[in-house]
């Protein structure tokens, strides 16, 4: 079963919308493997974002991840990658169509409330970075013969 990490960033936590997107991938059909509430480090988040070390909105987005607690989770499901991309929406919340997380509810690029793996292989590897494996429970849900 694929996985996916996804982050409810500070600003999805500050504006207490912690509940509403959590929601959407239950119904969704998505089986939750693991959950955390996190004050991400500055070196957990450098970890989380090295592939834009050196852009101009590196330190401003580090600053970001680091302001205020995040909600990490792992969401597992068929294609659970492509789903939450899919239903997160466009990086810059603006762009994003109605109906999706960014597009209902985030008018920014920065503050667009939450991280999706863009990848299997790094989902993987963003897993290992937030989760240790022993945090991860493998279970499943008595509706899981009704859902793709
Ligand atoms: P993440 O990685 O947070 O799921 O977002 P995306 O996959 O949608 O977008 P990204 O990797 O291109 O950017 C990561 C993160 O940086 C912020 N950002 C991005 C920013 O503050 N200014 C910018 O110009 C860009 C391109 C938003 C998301």
């Amino acid at each position: 079963m694929q996985q996916t990490l996804i982050l409810l960033k500070p600003d999805a936590v500050q504006r207490r919308l912690i509940g509403e997107v959590t929601g959407r991938f239950e119904r969704k059909g998505l089986r939750l493997a693991g959950l955390k509430f996190v004050q991400a480090s500055r070196s957990l988040a450098e970890s989380h974002y090295a592939v834009h070390k050196g852009k101009p909105f590196y330190e401003s987005l580090i600053q970001f991840l680091t302001s205020g607690p995040t909600v990490a989770m792992v969401w597992e499901g068929r294609e659970a990658v492509a789903v939450c991309r899919l239903m997160m929406g466009a990086t810059d919340g603006a762009k994003s169509p109605p109906g999706t997380i960014r597009g209902d509810f985030s008018l920014s690029v920065q503050n667009n409330l939450i991280h999706g793996s863009d990848s299997p292989e790094n989902a993987a590897a963003e897993i290992a970075l937030w989760f240790e494996s022993k945090e991860l429970v493998s279970h499943t849900t008595t509706d899981s013969k009704w859902i793709g």
